[in-house]
């Protein structure tokens, strides 16, 4: 198997290995050590299951050998778009054993970017859910599963219908293991193990992720057991999550900040229990908190009101949450304020990439750090620069984009060799496209995207900083600010405001902003006021959506 967008130079590599940050194991063998080190520890509580470690690793050697008896091989690509159900975490870590490569799907994405992925990543099978109505994703995984040459399986977790596919719980449940007969069922937390099944090496190709950029066809970043459980591992003992944490993944699944940082993964290579959450709604997910003792969850910006407002409104028993973390955007300063009282723990801002670099807070900064930055890198190894348009680093506190490489960092995309030649610097750092300032101290503040600025008559205006300004406002919930193409200025800003109550009007935006001593050609041209704004998949503001609909009106 050529893997050769894996390309850390072997000194690089050999650095990793000393260092003890790429450890030799695979992702599933960690779960297959948490099995022998504390078996009747739980690992995971969803929806009506709650599997012991040794329970979710027999189930995890049953599908993978299940997978392997359907011929699924290893080192081949296998589209995962799962809801958060315990099946998903199953059948991750039977891919994983059985050596093949999941892609990890949002279950948001459309018909168009699921065949997409599909195709790039020439996926010999996909797994999908039972759904209902007009979001039934066994629809769409039909029609692919037929028009994409290389796949030949579809996989359903509840009833396949008429789609052809095969039933995940016969896969799960019944299939034989190596040298049992057919049809045997799996003993719990019994002996039997995946012995015929070929798995992966640690610096194999694990995963596929789908890039969070969200422009052209879909970009995939390839992630390796070695440098993704070190992620996971690394972020584990940052965010303080011990074989004690139980975390609640609460935005969808597949999300890297939900797998590794520390997630999912992180929390079960640390012995903890991980509990999903059907929804991100502030109502199932407080009831849970409370039932299942939780210690940690991570949110979206998007979704920290709703939760602020319920914990004040309502009497749930949050006791148990020692941290909040936050992250995929950016938290405005005001919001993060508010963390802390209104839950009554830690806020943790965690800013990461799928392609890699994860930057927290720690526990012990002070209020205004965790407050007003987006924290520092995770590894010892992790190397950024923040740069100007020449690529000249730039003194602290000045904004620049920031670039990174390390342990955990991708050197190159999926099969995309033009891409990678825009989006990395010749030494292997990847261009991040976010720009950032960074103190003396080496905190780092995300003020934009190096994309995500308004032109306004060649004034370049930074939307996050002018959104900040709009956010402290009274009865501000949520703010984005786009640029729209403009016959006289290149591009106008537009604020849009989802307000509590009426939106402020022309004189106090203006005031906020030159309050702050911003220059005036920040003020936003034009203020609406909206019900919502549109969200991505995982809850960041749809900026293109918005900027399509503003143009097109
Ligand atoms: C996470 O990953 P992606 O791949 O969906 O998106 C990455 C991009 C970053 O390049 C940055 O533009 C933005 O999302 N971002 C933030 C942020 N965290 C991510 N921007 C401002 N403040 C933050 N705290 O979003 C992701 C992956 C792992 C952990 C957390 C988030």
């Amino acid at each position: 198997m050529t893997q050769d967008w894996l390309r850390w130079p072997e000194e690089q590599a050999r650095e990793y290995r000393a260092r003890g940050f790429w450890d030799g194991r695979t992702l599933d063998a960690l779960l297959r050590e948490g099995a022998d080190l504390h078996g009747e520890r739980t690992a995971l509580v969803a929806g009506g299951d709650r599997l012991t470690y040794a329970g979710l690793d027999a189930r995890v050697d049953r599908l993978a050998a299940g997978l392997s008896s359907l011929g699924v091989a290893r080192g081949e690509r296998v589209l995962l778009q799962l809801p958060n159900r315990g099946e998903y975490v199953v059948t991750l870590f039977a891919l994983l054993r059985a050596g093949a490569v999941p892609v990890l799907a949002l279950p948001s994405l459309g018909a168009a970017e699921v065949e997409s992925l599909v195709r790039t990543s020439e996926a010999c099978a996909l797994v999908v859910a039972q759904g209902r109505g007009r979001s039934d994703p066994r629809t769409p995984a039909a029609r692919i599963a037929r028009a994409v040459p290389s796949v030949r399986h579809l996989v359903v977790v509840g009833d396949p219908g008429d789609t052809g596919g095969v039933r995940w719980e016969e896969l799960a449940l019944s299939a034989p293991l190596p040298g049992e007969g057919r049809g045997a069922a799996a003993p719990e937390g019994g002996a039997p193990r995946t012995a015929g099944v070929a798995g992966a090496a640690s610096e194999d190709l694990a995963l596929l992720l789908l890039s969070g950029g969200t422009t052209g066809a879909p970009k995939l970043i390839p992630r390796t057991h070695a440098d993704y459980g070190y992620n996971a591992r690394a972020s584990a003992a940052a965010c303080g999550v011990d074989g004690d944490a139980v975390y609640m993944a609460v935005l969808p699944v597949a999300h890297n900040f939900t797998m590794v940082s520390p997630g999912i993964v992180g929390t079960l290579a640390a012995g903890g229990t991980v509990v999903l959450s059907p929804d991100p709604s502030p109502t199932t997910a407080f009831a849970l908190i409370g039932a299942e003792r939780v210690t940690i969850t991570s949110l979206v910006p998007a979704l920290v009101p709703s939760w602020l407002d319920e914990a004040g409104r309502t009497g749930h028993d949050l006791s148990s949450l020692r941290v909040l973390q936050v992250g995929g955007s950016r938290l405005d300063d005001t919001t993060a304020r508010r963390v802390g009282p209104a839950l009554d723990c830690r806020l943790q801002q965690v800013f990461g990439m799928a392609e890699g670099l994860n930057n927290y807070t720690a526990p012990d900064d002070p209020d205004d750090v965790v407050c007003t930055t987006q924290g520092r890198p995770l590894s010892p190894a992790d190397e950024v620069a923040v740069v100007d348009e020449d690529g000249r680093p730039v003194p602290p506190g000045s904004p620049g984009e920031l670039l990174t490489r390390g342990p955990y960092t991708l050197r190159g995309y999926y099969r995309a060799r033009e891409l990678d030649a825009l989006r990395f610097t010749p030494d292997g750092f990847y261009r991040t496209g976010d720009l950032v300032t960074r103190s003396a101290r080496g905190d780092l503040v995300v003020v934009g995207r190096v994309k995500d600025q308004v032109n306004r008559a060649g004034e370049k205006i930074a939307a996050v900083e002018v959104e900040e300004y709009l956010l402290a406002l009274p009865g501000v919930r949520a703010a984005a600010v786009v640029g729209v193409a403009d016959p006289d200025l290149g591009e106008r800003s537009v604020a849009l405001l989802v307000c509590d109550g009426e939106r402020p009007d022309r004189e106090e935006v203006r005031a906020a902003v030159l309050g702050r001593g911003a220059a005036a050609f920040k003020v936003p041209d034009e203020v609406r006021a909206v019900a919502e704004l549109p969200l991505t998949g995982v809850g960041k503001v749809d900026k293109r959506r918005l900027r399509r609909e503003l143009e097109g009106a």
